[in-house]
């Protein structure tokens, strides 16, 4: 919702110089505070996901002898990418709106080395009795037409307030370090870019993106090599 209805700049800068700090900190707490509640909720979300997948690492590297996550990273939505998307999908711009309708405010994204670790991992994270799937995307096995790959899931998951108990939607985007490298390299050669890329360079993306797929099975056929290897000797 606009700050002022009349939509003209300089009236709502001559409206705004008249305010008192009282009237500011008024709407300040009536249109940023709950926001900002918002998204603190989404970062608890976000951390208890996190700890999640550290306790799984640390638990699967005893039983593999070896980590199966590279890294995991944590990142929230930026408000003006929180504000475009919801307009862009055309739902209410407000508080509740955001939290009903945008499902990946809150991002893990869980880098590891080997495809099958991505399932492994997946498997073990859906089956806590607290997470609750909302929607599961497999890109690996169906990849974008761009040759984007990665798992995407959305799911559900508690948080505990003081007083109350919070369920917050967080999603979740497995790759594998050479999926997560093309899609770094591919993000950054589009950002921002209106006019978008040639067919030739959307044609270079995508061969890369089928070498890329072709280490991740050369590299997933290696670790069963190794693994063989070692249990003969
Ligand atoms: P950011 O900054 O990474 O969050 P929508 O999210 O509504 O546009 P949908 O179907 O809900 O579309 O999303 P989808 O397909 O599950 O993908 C959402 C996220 O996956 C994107 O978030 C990207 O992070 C990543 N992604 C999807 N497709 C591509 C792609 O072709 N290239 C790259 N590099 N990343 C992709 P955001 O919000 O776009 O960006």
């Amino acid at each position: 919702m606009a700050l002022f209805e009349s939509g003209s700049p300089a009236l709502e800068k001559l409206l705004l110089s008249q305010l008192s700090r009282q009237k500011i900190k008024q709407f300040v707490g009536y249109y940023a505070q709950p926001y900002k509640e918002l998204m603190a909720y989404y970062r608890c979300a976000m951390m208890s996901v996190e700890t999640k997948f550290n306790v799984l690492n640390e638990e699967l590297s005893l039983q593999y002898d070896r980590n199966p996550i590279e890294t995991v990273k944590t990142r929230l939505k930026t408000p003006e990418s929180v504000l475009e998307k919801t307009s862009r999908k055309g739902f209410p711009l407000t508080v509740d709106s955001i939290e009903e309708n945008i499902n990946d405010i809150a991002g893990v994204r869980v880098i590891t080395s080997f495809v099958s670790d991505i399932y492994t991992l997946t498997d073990a994270f859906l089956k806590q009795d607290d997470i609750r799937l909302i929607e599961k995307k497999d890109y690996i096995k169906e990849p974008k037409s761009n040759g984007y790959r990665s798992l995407h899931l959305i799911v559900e998951i508690p948080i505990f307030l003081h007083n109350e108990k919070k369920t917050m939607k967080v999603e979740v985007q497995f790759r594998t370090t050479a999926m997560d490298w093309w899609a770094t390299v591919e993000h950054k050669l589009r950002y921002k870019k209106d006019y978008g890329i040639s067919e030739q360079m959307e044609r270079e993306l995508y061969e890369c993106a089928e070498i890329g797929a072709d280490l991740d099975r050369r590299m997933e056929e290696l670790r069963k090599s190794a693994e063989e290897y070692i249990s003969w000797n």
